[in-house]
């Protein structure tokens, strides 16, 4: 008899609109299944009669033009192993706390992303020389706690960014049409930023020469540092140096002997190139083994390290990547009032008896 099929799921945080995150803890290897891809949006999902198979490309542009899947599917495309991690990913470990969806540790996944560099659509449509930004809709809307008014969800790119040869519209994951819920049938992927530039769903991008403000772009998405007022607020662009522990578990019970610690790493900037853990609560660390992709895509690292648990008693175990720039994971996390970016190093606790 073959034994029952167990395997992880979701994690809810809400049904509507729908919140859920991936069980990190659980996934093996290099790339999530559709069924366990974390789940963020901000508003029920778009009546799929209403979506269209084509986008407008329109502003300061020659030729506005649509793009039809049809024509994507028959240009040149590329794909990338890419992770998507939401800016708002280990919220919950902010202390003081942030208001908003309360994300533990997996609002993160990646897989392969297949799809058509934005840049060679820009040029068909012949983008003018003095374009800025392109402002990209998708086709959710709904109502914001702070407005009345509908908005849909809109957020700008700088030229340049839309313009990197690897800022695709995506057609496909994992080698099937793009999911439903993760943007069928056509989305924005930006390698290197956090995921809410990733817009599903895509409606309407247009090109500008001014700097675009609105709510999920300039109220939504920024980092404000302090509590009472608005001052040094810059805006949520690429994701922070960053390591998760997938085992063991926080509070894990264990005995004597060898185990193995494993985790991912990732970063927005550059190539993870060291991960360090403590079994000693930070006294003193060791490099980590990496394992490496095949491929050179946006993806995160996995790695390992063999821990000899010697005695007994309960063990601070941490871990802490550093990328090729340079940057590496803060002892304190950066508070800011919105709770993004949280990448303080990763620390569990584990019971040796
Ligand atoms: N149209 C649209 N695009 C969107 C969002 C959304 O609510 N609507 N959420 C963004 C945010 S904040 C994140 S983290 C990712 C989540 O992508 P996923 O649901 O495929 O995991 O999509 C981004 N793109
Ligand atoms: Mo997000």
């Amino acid at each position: 008899m073959r034994p029952p099929l167990i395997r992880p799921y979701l994690t809810t945080l809400s049904l509507t609109p729908e919140n859920q995150e991936t069980p990190i803890n659980f996934i093996d290897g290099g790339h999530v299944d559709n069924q366990l891809f974390y789940r963020r949006n901000h508003f029920s999902y778009p009546g799929m009669t209403n979506v269209n198979n084509w986008f407008l490309v329109n502003g300061l542009v020659a030729n506005p033009r649509w793009f039809s899947l049809q024509d994507l599917r028959g240009m040149p495309s590329k794909t990338f192993n890419v992770v998507l991690e939401c800016a708002g990913n280990k919220r919950s470990l902010f202390e003081p706390k942030t208001p908003g969806e309360q994300w533990g540790k997996g609002a993160i996944s990646q897989g392969y992303w297949k799809g058509v560099p934005l840049r060679v659509l820009l040029e068909q449509a012949g983008v003018m020389g003095n374009a800025k930004e392109i402002v990209v809709q998708g086709h959710d809307f709904g109502k914001r706690t702070d407005t009345d008014s509908l908005h849909s969800f809109t957020r700008s790119l700088p030229i340049e960014k839309a313009c990197h040869p690897d800022t695709i519209v995506a057609y496909e994951y994992n080698g099937e049409p793009l999911p439903l819920k993760h943007g069928s049938p056509l989305r924005l992927i930006v390698p290197q930023w956090y995921a809410m530039a990733s817009i599903k769903w895509l409606r309407q991008i247009r090109v500008i020469d001014f700097s675009y403000e609105g709510p999920f772009h300039s109220t939504d998405y920024v980092y404000y540092p302090n509590k009472e007022n608005d001052e040094g607020a810059y805006p949520v662009t690429t994701m922070n140096v960053n390591a998760t522990i997938q085992q063991p578990l926080d509070m894990d019970v264990k005995n004597t002997g060898k185990h193995m610690i494993k985790g991912i790493a990732w970063s927005g900037e550059g190539q993870i190139i060291k991960v360090e853990i403590s079994t000693d609560g930070g006294r003193t660390w060791a490099e980590a083994d990496l394992i490496k992709e095949s491929d050179v895509g946006y993806g995160w690292t996995n790695w390992v390290y063999e821990w000899h648990a010697a005695e007994k008693g309960e063990f601070m175990i941490l871990a802490k990547a550093t990328d090729s720039q340079n940057r590496t994971q803060p002892a304190e996390p950066f508070w800011n009032r919105k709770g993004y970016g949280y990448n303080a190093i990763e620390i569990i606790t584990v019971k040796i008896e």
